[in-house]
């Protein structure tokens, strides 16, 4: 009996704690954002929003930001600091083939190193309920070799050609520019007299992206002038309010010339 209790009791639930630490303490030490001797991590901040993703590369001195959204683009094989918060609810950070979750706290900063041993993509979602279309909240990774992830950046850090000021554009700044902010977009055409604190995702590169509405549509041609129309439909409850009091043409022209929209 005594052997029972000790053997069943103590000695295997402590070996297998020993086991599991053993394992578990070095994996968890690699997602803390401890100072590495080579060089700094790559530092990209995600932003949690209901329920799209903000993804920023902060630019060295000088430089502007790179700001994009629902996508997210890493450099492979080293290792990089995800500087996670929220503006609204808190959200969970999760990109399950990479490892842990963060939670993403209004307010506050917190750090979770990851690493993607080679080029993929993969898939990430939030991993904290935060209302109606949490499950509607999926973030696209795609990790890439140093040298297509620099190029990647360089090409959305280089100063915009001018954007085209036609009838879309226009159309854009009227209805739309309050929310989204497209890079190089001309002051003079933005019309903001709403009231509210709605923020959308960034659109600079909105053309180039996989996917709308957070992993809801995938893009291809047409697609933005569909979801203008039915994301309602689409992604039931989500921020954007519906666009029934604008024609159906000027949607599909915005639609078109947001598709123009890549670096
Ligand atoms: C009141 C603020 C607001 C206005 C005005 C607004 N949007 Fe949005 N928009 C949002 C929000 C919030 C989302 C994110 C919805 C989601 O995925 O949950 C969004 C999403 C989008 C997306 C998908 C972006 C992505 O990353 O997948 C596109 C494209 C878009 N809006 C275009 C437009 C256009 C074009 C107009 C004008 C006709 C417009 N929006 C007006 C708030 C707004
Ligand atoms: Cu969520």
């Amino acid at each position: 009996m005594l052997r029972w209790v000790l053997g069943g009791g103590v000695l295997l639930p402590v070996l297998s704690i020993v086991a599991l630490l053993i394992f578990a303490a070095p994996t968890g030490r690699g997602m803390l954002p401890l100072p590495l001797a080579t060089t700094d991590p790559e530092r990209i901040e995600v932003i949690g929003h209901q329920w799209w993703w903000e993804v920023r590369y902060p630019g060295e001195e000088g430089e502007p930001d790179v700001v994009t959204a629902n996508r997210l683009v890493m450099p492979a094989g080293e290792p990089v600091d995800f500087r996670v918060t929220s503006e609204d609810v808190i959200h969970a950070f999760w990109i399950p083939r990479l490892g842990g979750k963060r939670d993403m706290v209004p307010g506050r900063f917190s750090t979770i190193r990851l690493e993607a041993d080679a080029p993929g993509v993969f898939g990430g979602q939030c991993a904290e309920f935060c209302g109606a279309q949490h499950t509607g909240m999926q973030l696209h990774v795609e990790a890439l070799e140093r040298d297509d992830y620099d190029a990647w950046l360089d090409e959305r850090r280089a100063p915009r050609e001018s954007i085209e000021k036609g009838d879309a554009a226009r159309a854009f700044g009227e209805h739309c520019a309050a929310c989204h902010r497209v890079a190089g977009f001309p002051d003079e055409l933005v019309v903001d007299d709403t009231e509210h604190d709605i923020k959308g995702p960034d659109l600079s590169d909105i053309g180039s992206r996989p996917t709308l509405g957070a992993g809801v549509l995938p893009m291809e041609e047409g697609a933005i002038a569909y979801w203008l129309q039915f994301h309602q439909m689409l992604k039931p409850g989500n921020r954007m309010p519906p666009h029934n009091h604008i024609e159906t043409e000027t949607l599909q022209d915005i639609g078109a010339w947001l598709e123009t929209l890549a670096p």
